[in-house]
C-alpha cells in the first residue's frame, strides 16, 4: 500500500500516524501537491493529498474519510473510544483541529498574495486562535483528549500543533502579527497544549512523522 503524502502536511500526518499506530506497512511517497508533476490528480479529483493506494483496491483520499476508512478496514488497535458518546467527542475534537488546519492553509496562501486582504486574514486568524483556545481548554491538565489512551483526537491535535510549529519555524508568525498583534507562538499562548504535546513527543508515531516545510518552486496564487 502506498501513501501519497507531503512533508509539512498535517492532513497526511494524521494518516501516517494512524498507519504506524495500527502497525500497517506502507510505502511513503512524498510529493509537493502544488507542483505540476504531482500525481494527486491521477488518484483524487480534488487534487489533494493524502491519498492511500491499497494493493488491491481504489485509491482513498480526504484525511477525515481516510481515518474512518482505516478504522473500518483495520479495526485493531482502535483509535476510537469504546463508548459511542466518547466517539462523538473524539470526532468533534478532530473536526476542530481540522478547521484550524484549514484556516492555517488559507492564511498561508493569503500571505503569498501581493495584496493581502486584511478582513480575510483577520477572519482566519480568529479561527486559529478560537480553535486553539478551545482545544487548550478541552485538554485541561490531561495527557489524552478522550479516555485514558492515545487515539484519533490526540493524533489530530498533534498533527495540528506540528503545523503550527512550521508557522513559527518559517517566520510566518511574524506576517500573522501584522494582522493580529496579540498573536504569539502557540506554545506560549496555550500551556495545556504545550504540556500535552511534550508528553507525546517521543512516541514513535509522533517522532517518525515530525513535519518539515518543502520548497515551493511554482507560482500558485
Ligand atoms: N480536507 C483535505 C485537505 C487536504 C489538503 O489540503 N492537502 C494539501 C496538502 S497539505 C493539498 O494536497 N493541497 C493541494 C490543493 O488543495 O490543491 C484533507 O483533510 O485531506
Amino acid at each position: 500500500m502506498i501513501l501519497i503524502s507531503a512533508t509539512p502536511s498535517p492532513f497526511a500526518r494524521k494518516v501516517r500516524m494512524a498507519l504506524i499506530e495500527k502497525g500497517i506497512a506502507f510505502t511513503l511517497q512524498n510529493e509537493v501537491p502544488w507542483h505540476a508533476d504531482t500525481q494527486t490528480p491521477r488518484y483524487n479529483p480534488l487534487e489533494q493529498l493524502p491519498i492511500l493506494i491499497p494493493d488491491d483496491g481504489d485509491p482513498v483520499f480526504e484525511s477525515t474519510f481516510l481515518m474512518d476508512w482505516l478504522e473500518h478496514k483495520y479495526p485493531e488497535p482502535s483509535m476510537l473510544p469504546a463508548d459511542p458518546e466518547r466517539v462523538l467527542e473524539a470526532k468533534l475534537i478532530h473536526t476542530i483541529a481540522e478547521g484550524v488546519a484549514d484556516a492555517t492553509v488559507l492564511l498561508f496562501w493569503e500571505m503569498q498574495r501581493e495584496h493581502i486582504s486584511t478582513e480575510w486574514a483577520q477572519r482566519q486568524l480568529r479561527k486559529v486562535k478560537g480553535g486553539l483556545t478551545d482545544l487548550n481548554r478541552r485538554v485541561g491538565d490531561r495527557v489524552f483528549f478522550v479516555d485514558d489512551r492515545f487515539g484519533l483526537a490526540d493524533i489530530a491535535v498533534i498533527a495540528l500543533l506540528g503545523m503550527q510549529d512550521i508557522v513559527i519555524n518559517t517566520g510566518m508568525i511574524t506576517a500573522w502579527q501584522n494582522f493580529a498583534p496579540d498573536m504569539d507562538d502557540w506554545n506560549v499562548l496555550y500551556p495545556n497544549l504545550e504540556r500535552f504535546d511534550a508528553h507525546h513527543r517521543d512516541r514513535p508515531s509522533v517522532k517518525q512523522t515530525a513535519p518539515f516545510m518543502f520548497d515551493l518552486a511554482e507560482k500558485i496564487v
